[in-house]
């Protein structure tokens, strides 16, 4: 039986942060995302191995660890490190990139022009505001705060300030605290919120509903909690918000979801964006195209139909026949 990440140590956990670390490397320099795929794949089965790896060949049976990174751990585990990474360290532009997309707001496109422009420092970056948007501005603005890990016990109060918050305004919503949170964790990058209300199905534009996320982003505004934000859409809102002078300034997510979306809505804000990943996969081999916003079979042709019915996030697992696992059994 596999071990739940979520509530048990990892005992390959250096092998997992060099595999993490080559995966941003491959997403954030290379800008290769099957090579950035297949790092996180390994590092994810390798996390919930219940034992000590003593050598690649061990690891190699592992679903998603190939030749390649089995030789990789055999070189970490007999030497306690890795030349890819020894030379990537000592890259002065990749380390730069690397840094630079530490940035809320900084892909690694707009990363590797900063550093064409001789940019490689985050004292570098005050002075050339210039060259940042409103989003990146922002992100550098609480660079040092966003890098730091919120506590669930500090999630739990922002999520009890939302909900009031939000019902005061219209009781109606109903709001839910999705990714790692919801999946357990004892620490998360950002805080996620869904929200729905009966008025917004998906029949209706979402233009003409988008007063509903406005009311709610200028309530958490008015009383305190919002202190910024980076983009708001019709149904997406990024900004960041903190629970008193004294805590660190958190990255904030809400989406708002029509109500006849909101099971895989849930499902896809809870994550993880791997657990989703293979889940979607599993419906296509099923004959099912599952995303966001619906489930919906498809025909002989490969044209989807209309959404299924859906009552419950355990409906969707039946659908498509994935065996049910719980928020806290999707980490990987
Ligand atoms: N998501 C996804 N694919 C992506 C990005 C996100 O499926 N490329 C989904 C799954 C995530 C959820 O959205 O769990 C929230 O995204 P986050 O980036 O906030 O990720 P987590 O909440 O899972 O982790 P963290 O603690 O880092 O915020
Ligand atoms: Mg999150
Ligand atoms: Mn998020």
């Amino acid at each position: 039986k596999r071990k739940n990440p979520a509530t048990s140590g990892n005992l390959n956990h250096d092998i997992c942060d060099f595999l993490s670390e080559l995966a941003n490397y491959e997403k954030n320099v290379n800008r290769n995302i099957h090579k950035y795929n297949a790092y996180r794949k390994a590092a994810s089965a390798i996390a919930s191995h219940s034992t000590r790896l003593t050598s690649g060949e061990e690891a190699r049976k592992l679903d998603g660890v190939g030749q390649k990174i089995s030789d990789k751990i055999n070189e970490f585990l007999s030497t306690g490190k890795l030349q890819k990474l020894e030379k990537i360290h000592s890259d002065d532009t990749s380390t730069a990139v690397t840094l630079l997309t530490r940035v809320s707001g900084i892909g690694p496109a707009k990363a590797k022009e900063l550093v064409n422009d001789g940019i490689r420092s985050i004292e570098d970056l005050e002075s050339h505001k210039e060259k940042l948007n409103h989003h990146q501005l922002i992100g550098l603005k609480y660079f040092n705060d966003f890098e730091v890990k919120i506590p669930r016990s500090e999630i739990e109060e922002i999520e009890a300030v939302l909900v009031k918050k939000i019902s005061d305004l219209d009781s109606d919503y109903i709001v839910t605290i999705c990714g790692s949170y919801r999946r357990g964790k004892s620490e998360s990058g950002d805080i996620d919120a869904l929200i729905t209300h009966p008025s917004f199905t998906s029949d209706v534009k979402a233009k003409t509903k988008s007063h509903l996320l406005k009311d709610v982003t200028k309530c958490l505004e008015e009383c305190g909690l919002i202190c910024d934000t980076l983009s708001h859409g019709d149904v997406k809102f990024m900004g960041a918000c903190r629970l008193s002078e004294k805590h660190p300034v958190r990255r904030l997510d809400i989406r708002l979801t029509p109500q006849d979306q909101y099971w895989c809505s849930i499902l896809y804000f809870t994550g993880s964006d791997m657990f989703n990943k293979e889940m979607r996969t599993h419906a296509l081999q099923k004959g099912y195209t599952l995303n966001e916003y619906s489930l919906r079979p498809l025909g002989s042709t490969g044209v989807p139909g209309e959404p299924v019915f859906l009552a419950s996030e355990k409906d969707i697992f039946e659908y498509i026949d994935y065996p049910y696992k719980g928020p806290d059994e999707r980490s990987v």
